[in-house]
């Protein structure tokens, strides 16, 4: 097993070449549509497949992973909503501390429990600094983690928040508005992290237009991560990887 994922992650933000990651709810698509998902974010050249959901109500993590991975050759990386979310069959995990929230079960308990586990699985873990944003409703994120969103009108403290993870020592930031995001996180919150961290900043949540992808990079995000917008109109794809891999100029 290759420990690449990380390193290709710096390598969009040293480059400023910002990435495109497909979201996949594994509850939510059948062997079809994860076969025809695979095959065109091969063909479309998206960065990343992520897998992952707050709440999984099936046990349909691994097959996904498998299926995803037997028909293209993106890194398939974990974005685990609980501890139920982990497996070796991926190429990486986005290993979460709920850093915007004050609940310790998230911040730490979690990963405590995982750890062990973790250090004999052939995965390669992330530190990933994890803020969720308000977006406008409760989502299924806020709620499953009991935590409380930092408000979408003040830049600065998600940009004390995301300099605070990283000088913890986290390697990447996520910062998500929560899958189906009624309202996405603005861009001048964006740029004001950008300027306060060093290492990639991943953007996601109620991204639906290509215009919009475009607008996050030229705002410094790195990765921008689309779930919804892609179950619902797959033909998308291929402009919203185009409007990424165009943002960083
Ligand atoms: C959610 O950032 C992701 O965690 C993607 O959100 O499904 O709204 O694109 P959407």
């Amino acid at each position: 097993m290759s420990r690449q994922v990380l390193a290709s992650l710096e390598k969009h933000r040293a480059q400023q070449a910002p990435a495109l990651a497909v979201l996949v709810d594994p509850d939510r698509s059948g062997p079809r549509e994860l076969i025809n998902l695979a095959q065109s974010a091969q063909k479309a050249q998206a960065d990343y497949i992520f897998v992952g959901g707050s709440l999984l109500t099936r046990d349909a993590l691994e097959t996904c992973i498998n299926t995803l991975q037997q028909h293209c050759s993106l890194p398939v990386v974990l974005f685990p909503g609980s501890l139920m979310q982990l497996s070796p069959a991926a190429d990486a995990l986005l290993f979460l501390s709920l850093i915007s929230g004050r609940n310790p079960e998230y911040l730490i308990g979690s990963q405590v429990v995982a750890a062990p586990y973790l250090r004999q699985m052939d995965l390669e873990v992330m530190p990933t600094g994890y803020m969720l944003i308000h977006s406008g409703q409760p989502t299924t994120a806020s709620y499953m983690s009991g935590s409380q969103p930092i408000p979408w009108d003040k830049p600065e403290i998600a940009s004390a928040t995301a300099l605070a993870g990283e000088l913890l020592g986290l390697r990447l930031i996520y910062m998500d508005g929560g899958s189906g995001a009624e309202r996405p996180i603005s861009e001048t919150m964006i740029r004001e992290v950008r300027q306060a961290i060093q290492v990639p900043l991943i953007v996601g949540g109620g991204i639906l237009t290509p215009e919009k992808v475009q607008g996050n990079c030229q705002a410094g995000a790195d990765v921008i991560v689309i779930g919804n917008a892609l179950e619902k109109d797959p033909s998308l794809l291929a402009e919203m990887v185009n409007a990424a891999h165009d943002g960083g100029k």
